[in-house]
């Protein structure tokens, strides 16, 4: 099966029964079920989760697919088809993040651990999982979390969870403190929210402080729009410690602790608490995040109104936000939106944490052919990578497949 994607609406490209066939050939019995976790690009809303703000993600076509087969010996044994030479096993009572699983497999054991915390998980409780995915790593599409949600989904469903299976918000939370406490990535809860409760056509509006979230429509199709990701192949990672995400997550909490806010949320005078601020780089950092909170409430509007022509220039602000004020972006970030938006894009913006991974850009169906060549050819001309490109739908978050 060809894992190339064209620039064109793709769909899943891992059948969910190549996965079971290729379980059944690696432990000698068929999965209980195939489930997958979809990746998001965030169409607004960046670095304002962990401050208590709003966000605006779709799932897309691509992620993670699991077969699994509960176990009750405690252990569990976990393959993936992108490494295949590498099974990992664990048992699940000696899991301790002070002495964590390493590599991609941690974000396996950091969901058991997640929900054995939780009181979900019992002690005896464990599986064979054979793990496949579409989705690049460390473009900024969320592959941990499609990772950490399609795991915690078949494993909730496999072993009858009923206090986790119904409840997305709960499976997020467990998803996110894998990330957080196991894995050690100070993420907030977008990713994880996108992945579990993202439906087709549609973004998710969420407000990362109260846990609500709501269904906007998001018809490209109606408006003859295309929404075009462009993976500039510069991989980011989210779980350096001493990288760019933790730096910026310390330096909000550091911005509002300074202004006497819970979170920079709170904030509703801008300009009086920018002007309270010593530090001129948080001074930066506070305008993004404020801002870029109007600006989710924004896009929801025009989604809702069916204006989506309009978005574009909202994308294009934001992207300018992330680049002079919270400056996570990087020269094939920028070239990608700017060599965009010249080509006849209505906008574009870097998604994700940044520092690599994607940019999206809203392209008119009939634009879409002279974008994608004018981006790879700019990047030809700069000696970048060659960007990969790929238009998506709206899609359905984590269910399962059969
Ligand atoms: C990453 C994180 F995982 C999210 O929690 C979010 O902060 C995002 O970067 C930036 O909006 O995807």
């Amino acid at each position: 099966r060809s894992r190339q994607q064209g620039p064109h609406d793709g769909d899943r490209v891992v059948d969910p029964g190549d996965v079971a066939a290729a379980f059944a050939d690696v432990f000698g019995r068929d999965p209980l079920g195939v489930w997958h976790a979809p990746g998001r690009v965030n169409l607004m809303g960046e670095h304002t989760d962990y401050n208590d703000g709003l966000v605006l993600p779709m799932a897309l076509p691509w992620g993670v697919t699991v077969a699994l087969a509960p176990t009750d010996d405690g252990t569990a044994e976990v393959r993936s088809a992108q490494r295949p030479g590498e099974p990992v096993t664990f048992t699940t009572a000696g899991l301790a993040p002070e002495d964590p699983v390493e590599g991609w497999a941690g974000y396996v054991a950091g969901v058991f651990w997640a929900a054995r915390e939780a009181g979900h998980l019992p002690a005896d409780a464990g599986a064979r999982i054979l793990l496949d995915s579409d989705l690049p790593i460390g473009a900024a599409l969320s592959s941990s979390a499609a990772l950490e949600c399609a795991v915690l989904l078949a494993l909730a469903e496999a072993h009858g969870l009923t206090g986790l299976t119904g409840d997305r918000p709960a499976m997020a939370a467990v998803a996110r403190r894998a990330e957080n406490a196991y894995v050690g990535a100070p993420t907030g809860i977008l990713d994880q929210s996108a992945s579990l409760r993202c439906t087709a056509d549609h973004a998710l509006f969420l407000d990362c402080r109260s846990g609500a979230g709501s269904a906007v429509p998001f018809d490209l199709d109606a408006a003859a729009l295309r929404l075009l990701i462009i993976d500039t192949r510069v991989e980011h990672t989210l779980s350096d410690t001493t990288g760019g995400y933790a730096a910026r997550h310390d330096e909000c909490t550091r911005a509002a602790r300074a202004l006497g806010v819970d979170a920079l949320r709170d904030v509703e005078d801008l300009e009086a608490a920018l002007a309270e601020l010593e530090d001129p780089v948080l001074v930066k950092r506070v305008r993004h995040v404020v801002t870029e909170i109007h600006r989710v409430n924004a896009a929801m509007g025009l989604m809702r109104a069916g204006a989506l022509g309009d978005l574009g220039a909202v994308f294009t602000a934001s992207h300018l936000s992330m680049r002079d004020q919270f400056e996570i972006s990087t020269p094939e970030l920028d070239l990608a939106v700017e060599t965009a938006v010249a080509a006849g894009a209505r906008g574009a913006r870097m998604t994700g944490g940044g520092f690599g991974g994607s940019a999206v850009a809203l392209v008119p169906e009939s634009r879409l052919d002279t974008v994608c060549t004018a981006v790879t050819d700019a990047f030809a001309a700069q000696d970048f990578t060659a960007p990969s490109l790929r238009a998506a739908l709206p899609s359905q978050g984590a269910r399962r497949l059969r």
